[in-house]
């Protein structure tokens, strides 16, 4: 009997670790057929934490990849502490200026400010909320990092002086707290995937809308992640794709698999080539879920203008990519 007992004891442990090893045998770094550079698991931390007040840690780290030979910086290659790239001032900022409405912080400005892309340009005014971390070029001249990479969640006004026709080229990062994987402690869980999300609206000096973000601006994204099974990745012309993928979250985010694209040199620069890029994807506000976010609130006068309404833009996964260049050309 003893022996019987502990025979099917044997057989269920064969069993279940035979489970175990078919699922985690179902996605294997040769089946994947993309042009992406994968890694998997964690990142080395290189940097422990670039705002050590925020909620969550703004970690950065580099990971080698398992099918070529790069390293990846994670979750992107930024420039919170280069002195020479100026940082945005505030709309809402739980550790700055907490301003109430539009008019206050627009009076808040003065000439320092200003950033000069053209010298007898006009000033133009952008107003930014992203999910988690952007930086903005004007035909490739910095006007402004956001100073919050990660949380609490924060908004931005960047003045510049610039003529048009004029390019508008922004890094959007969704930040992750388990670096490499995409992932941060959510749900109940520890690796559950981030979502993204930017919406900037850019007035002239008589206060005329200029340019929203919406769909006719481009988005490619650079970095997906969390990804379990690597047969849900797709790409279409030049669109990574991770429609088909989960976005449930695991305690154990050592198996989780990044996919990488190296970022092209030049995309900030005015009249960058980025006709092959995606289209951007527009999503609402209840998709990105701002309405309990001071720093989206104070300022819907500006973000959700009826007359001219900007849209939350992202790549085509507003969850599993993580690292997206969005590109515009403002013309009118
Ligand atoms: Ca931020
Ligand atoms: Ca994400
Ligand atoms: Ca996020
Ligand atoms: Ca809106």
């Amino acid at each position: 009997m003893k022996y019987y007992l502990s025979s099917i004891f044997v057989c269920l442990a064969l069993l279940l670790q035979g489970c175990g090893e078919s699922v985690a045998t179902t996605t294997k770094v040769s089946d994947y057929k993309g042009t992406g550079s994968l890694t998997q698991g964690i990142a080395q931390t290189t940097v422990t934490n670039l705002f050590p007040d925020g909620h969550r840690v703004a970690a950065l780290g580099t990971i080698d990849s398992i099918n070529s030979q790069a390293t990846w910086a994670v979750p992107a290659v930024v420039n919170y502490t280069n002195d020479n790239f100026p940082i945005a001032p505030d709309l809402y900022n739980d550790y700055g200026h907490k301003y109430t409405d539009t008019q206050t912080a627009l009076s808040a400005l003065n000439e320092d400010n200003i950033v000069e892309v053209d010298t007898d340009g006009e000033v133009i005014t952008a107003y930014i909320f992203a999910d988690n971390y952007f930086e903005m070029y004007i035909n490739g001249v910095p006007v402004g990092k956001d100073p919050i990479p990660f949380t609490e969640f924060n908004s931005n006004i960047i003045q510049f002086k610039v003529n048009k026709p004029f390019d508008i080229a922004v890094l959007a990062v969704d930040w992750e707290e388990n670096l490499g994987t995409g992932t941060e402690l959510n749900r109940n869980v520890k690796a559950h995937p981030g979502d993204g999300g930017f919406v900037a609206v850019f007035k002239d000096e008589s206060n005329q809308t200029v340019a929203i973000t919406d769909g006719d601006w481009k988005a490619q994204n650079y970095y997906t992640s969390p990804i379990s099974d690597l047969s849900c990745l797709s790409e279409s012309g030049s669109a990574h794709l991770s429609t088909n993928c989960t976005i449930q979250g695991t305690d154990d985010a050592s198996q989780l698999y990044g996919v990488h694209w190296a970022i092209p040199t030049g995309w900030q620069q005015q009249g960058f080539d980025d006709s092959q890029w995606p289209a951007a994807n527009t999503f609402t506000n209840d998709t990105v879920g701002v309405d309990n976010k001071k720093s989206y609130t104070n300022f819907t006068d500006i973000f959700d203008d009826s007359n001219n309404d900007a849209q939350f833009i992202w790549s085509a996964n507003l969850n599993l990519d993580n690292k997206i260049l969005l590109r515009t050309t403002v013309n009118k």
